[in-house]
């Protein structure tokens, strides 16, 4: 345990630091090309359990030239099942914390970004990509399948005959590809990934707590009901948002001309 946070002290393999509002999360362990250990998976999950108060949003990176090359294959030869569905599960909760935490995650993608590495990108809410960054399933030649969510949240962003054609055949797409797919938000050139997720994150965390919270929470909801139930959900969350007394105030902040304008950017 080398790196601490605010008392949290988390694997080798994870350096945590605080950028104003912002934390930073980086899987340091690039002499396996970031593959995801036990120790690591379980470092995250600690990570976005114990976030600081202060944290209002996350950027995930990777050290070296490549952001993670999926699950540590090295751990995978003695697992009986019952193992099996436990590890996969712990990716779940691991998981489960980024996408459904306290506050958003921005991932910085570089190099490759298979297997588990897309799993875990795939569950933060917004991806910059360096046009370094490729996106790969090779579970289907390895003879393994997803097991960090991957089948729940890769057809949500890509739909199922491309993630179907990703595994059976080991297609792989680029950091460019991405951007007409949904896995690439932000394309950017090599080595600029990590400023602009920062930069990204900064702004993020100057929204409401309420309205990120909606936004995390509530949207992606919404977007699985029945039409029915999320017009009306959407009733109550944007009622309940905009009661908020710091959303009271950026309101009368733009009404007395006191707020930025909205300008392409
Ligand atoms: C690893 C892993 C790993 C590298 N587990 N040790 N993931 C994969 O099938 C991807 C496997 N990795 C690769 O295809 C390549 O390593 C990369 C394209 C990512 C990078 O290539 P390169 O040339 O930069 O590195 P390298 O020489 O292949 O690897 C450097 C070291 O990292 C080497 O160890 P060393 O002790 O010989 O130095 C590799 O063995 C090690 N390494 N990747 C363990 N993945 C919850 S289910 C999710 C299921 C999956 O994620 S399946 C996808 C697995």
């Amino acid at each position: 345990m080398s790196s601490r946070l605010d008392g949290l002290s988390l694997p080798p393999s994870l350096t945590a630091e605080m950028d104003g509002k912002v934390a930073i999360l980086r899987l340091n362990r690039a002499q396996k090309r970031n593959a995801l250990d036990d120790e690591l998976v379980a470092g995250i999950d600690a990570f976005f359990s114990n976030l600081p108060e202060s944290a209002g949003a996350v950027v995930l990176c990777g050290d070296g030239e490549h952001f993670s090359a999926g699950l540590d294959l090295s751990e995978l030869k003695e697992r009986d099942i019952r193992q099996g569905v436990a590890h996969s599960a712990s990716w779940h909760r691991a998981f489960e914390k980024i996408q459904y935490g306290r506050v958003p995650v921005v991932a910085v993608l570089h190099g490759a970004v298979v297997g588990g590495g897309l799993e875990l990108a795939a569950a933060a809410h917004v991806r910059v990509a360096e046009s370094s960054a490729y996106y790969a399933l090779p579970e289907g030649s390895r003879g393994i399948y997803v097991g960090g969510g991957g089948s729940v949240r890769l057809p949500r962003l890509i739909g199922v005959a491309r993630m179907m054609d990703m595994m059976l055949t080991g297609r792989t797409y680029s950091a460019e590809e991405g951007l007409a797919m949904g896995l690439t938000t932000y394309l950017v050139d090599p080595g600029k990934g990590r400023a602009k997720g920062v930069e990204l994150a900064h702004r993020i965390a100057g929204n409401t707590e309420l309205t990120n919270f909606a936004i995390m929470h509530a949207l992606p909801r919404i977007a699985e009901m029945a039409p029915g139930a999320g017009f009306a959900m959407e009733a109550l969350i944007a009622s309940i948002a905009q009661a908020d007394p710091e959303a009271k105030g950026r309101l009368k902040d733009f009404l007395e001309k006191r707020a930025p304008k909205v300008t392409r950017s």
